[in-house]
């Protein structure tokens, strides 16, 4: 069933016991939501905790380290938020599955699996959405919960410079802001601080890259031995995605990373005008106009080669 914010938060009202679920390869969007949600139940002196993630980046871990939990108990109830499709959920063990009684998601191509939804594409991020339902609920914003409702909004913005940024996602940084908290050393490291790798891996994706249309859609791709020869760790790979994108002249980039023999993943940014989630869609994906992933299986080249079919299909 599909919720209004007050309806989302009246139910979150009714139960006393929850642990969050965040999404597979947590964002800041996924992690500051969960973490945002789990204080706000907190401060209503509700039990939350949000749902151990083995995946956690080290950027984020502040965020979620002292509320997290390996364990569901028999009376809790589990929320999940940010996550797109019932495949993305972070693993967990399925006896509990029937206790997921609400998702809330910002994602315009998502999928339903949760009892109750609450999806607005047209939120930037899953973190403003969580602080509205947390309003309706007459949850005060704290210092505390600034950090992870701010980390929530600009990473999904990438600093509030996606075409994504509304004036509700600035007056939601404004309200951050204004409870005080350090958010200027949060853009240092979340947009000012890079590994060296991290650079010398873009520089090799540029140099092997395949352009489309004159380029304007430039494919990069990453073999496993390529990774494993560079030594990359997840950080030096964070956000490998959408640094084509900021080339000039190109609207469309694509990568293609292969994580296991014959299965590659696919990422796609985009600028507007274009979309992004349409052309997952045609490798079993979907997302965002700007920002949207997919699957393929089979080698990099014939990855490579399937991605040129879709471009020349047409977009
Ligand atoms: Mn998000």
């Amino acid at each position: 069933m599909t919720m209004t914010r007050l309806e989302a938060a009246r139910l979150l009202m009714e139960k006393d016991r929850y642990v969050i679920l965040t999404h597979k390869g947590p964002d800041g969007d996924t992690t500051g939501s969960a973490a945002l949600l789990c204080l706000g139940l907190r401060q209503l002196g509700k039990t939350a905790h949000v749902y151990y993630n083995e995946e956690w980046s080290p950027k984020y871990l502040f965020l979620v380290e002292p509320l997290q939990t390996e364990e569901i108990g028999e009376n809790d109830t589990l929320l999940c938020v940010d996550v797109p499709a019932e495949h993305m959920l972070v693993d967990f063990p399925s006896e509990h599955r029937q206790k997921l009684l609400l998702r809330i998601d910002h994602h315009g191509s998502a999928q339903s699996f949760a009892p109750n939804e609450l999806v607005e594409p047209q939120t930037a991020s899953c973190g403003e959405l969580v602080y509205e339902i947390l309003k309706l609920m007459q949850v005060e914003l704290t210092e505390e919960m600034a950090l992870p409702l701010y980390t929530a909004i600009s990473t999904d913005t990438g600093c509030f410079r996606y075409a994504n940024t509304t004036a509700h996602t600035l007056q939601t940084a404004a309200a951050c802001y204004e409870t005080g908290a350090q958010l200027q050393e949060l853009n240092r490291i979340y947009f000012d601080t890079v590994t060296r790798k991290s650079q010398l891996v873009r520089a090799f994706l540029l140099e092997n890259a395949v352009e489309l249309l004159d380029g304007q859609v430039m494919v990069c791709s990453m073999t496993m031995a390529q990774e494993q020869e560079m030594e990359l760790t997840p950080e030096d790979t964070h956000n490998l995605a959408g640094f084509a994108r900021s080339i000039e002249g190109v609207c469309m980039a694509v990568m293609l990373r292969e994580y296991e023999e014959n299965r590659i993943s696919l990422s796609v940014r985009a600028i507007p005008g274009w979309d992004a989630a349409a052309f997952c869609g045609r490798f079993g994906g979907g997302g965002h106009k700007g920002a949207a992933g997919g699957g393929f299986e089979g080698t990099m080249q014939e990855a490579v080669a399937a991605v040129r079919k879709a471009v020349e299909e047409g977009l």
